[in-house]
């Protein structure tokens, strides 16, 4: 992947508009997401690892909000069983134009994928073995989440897996403020000044609502999933399972 360095917060604004993945975000996205999700690349390394174990021959594996297609790329390259597709969807037109030109340079894998251009609250799920929503569902409106999560619960096969990562919050403010501390450190030691850091965060502030680890294990169980588990967490980033 390109890493363009992201500098889109770098100068003072005057006003700070909300967040979109329009084309200047694409362009540097794959610098931006590594340098601000701690875990980000063993995150996608090791949902690779999980497809590869629980996809299932003749289904689907979906990577809802994939952008650039990362954990497409991740999944393709460990999925042997037969039969087996990868469907990515994102909603930005220049993220899924990009990720397309990505993918056909990825020689080394033939599992099929198709890239749509779509909400995924439209799209069909079918016949699935593995979901993913890689830090997705925290940019859907909270009061759809459980909407979504059914959907994918009705559409996956027994045995079938969803992994869902997102920026996490947390009912103590003594406990949000200690995992935000360190992830604006992170952030810091990885380039981005105190003036970035913040202007991203208000340009985020209405279109990312992260919840609590506790919701989300709620909803999965709500939706109908009996097995829930936190396979990975860093500061205020985790990622969780549910196998159906
Ligand atoms: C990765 N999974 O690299 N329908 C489809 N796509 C959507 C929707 C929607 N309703 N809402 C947001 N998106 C990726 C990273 S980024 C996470 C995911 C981040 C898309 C949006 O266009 C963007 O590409 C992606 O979800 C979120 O593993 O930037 O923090």
């Amino acid at each position: 992947m390109t890493k363009k360095q992201d500098a889109i917060y770098a100068a003072p604004l005057n006003e700070i508009i909300d967040f979109h993945f329009d084309e200047r975000v694409t362009e540097v996205f794959a610098d931006m997401i590594q340098r601000s999700v701690p875990g980000y690349g063993m995150i996608i390394a090791n949902i690779g690892i999980m497809a590869g174990r629980y996809a299932q021959a003749k289904s689907h594996c979906y990577d809802l909000g994939c952008s650039l297609g990362a954990v497409t790329l991740a999944m393709r390259q460990r999925i042997v069983q037969p039969e087996c597709d990868i469907i990515a969807v994102d909603n930005s037109q220049a993220m899924i134009t990009r990720g397309r030109e990505l993918l056909a340079r990825d020689t080394t894998s033939t599992v099929l994928v198709t890239m749509l251009c779509a909400d995924l609250q439209d799209i069909d799920i079918a016949n699935a073995s593995v979901v993913v929503l890689n830090f997705t569902l925290q940019f859907i409106p909270p009061t759809r989440r459980l909407a979504l999560i059914r959907r994918i619960y009705a559409g996956l096969k027994p045995g079938g897996i969803l992994i869902l990562s997102e920026k996490i919050a947390f009912t103590s403010p003594e406990r949000g403020l200690f995992h935000e501390t360190l992830h604006h450190d992170f952030k810091r030691a990885n380039g981005y000044s105190d003036l970035e850091i913040s202007q991203k965060r208000t340009a985020l502030e209405k279109v990312m609502i992260p919840e609590t680890l506790a919701s989300h294990q709620q909803r999965l169980h709500a939706a109908g999933f009996d097995f829930v588990d936190i396979w990975f967490q860093c500061f205020n980033f985790a990622a969780l399972i549910a196998i159906k």
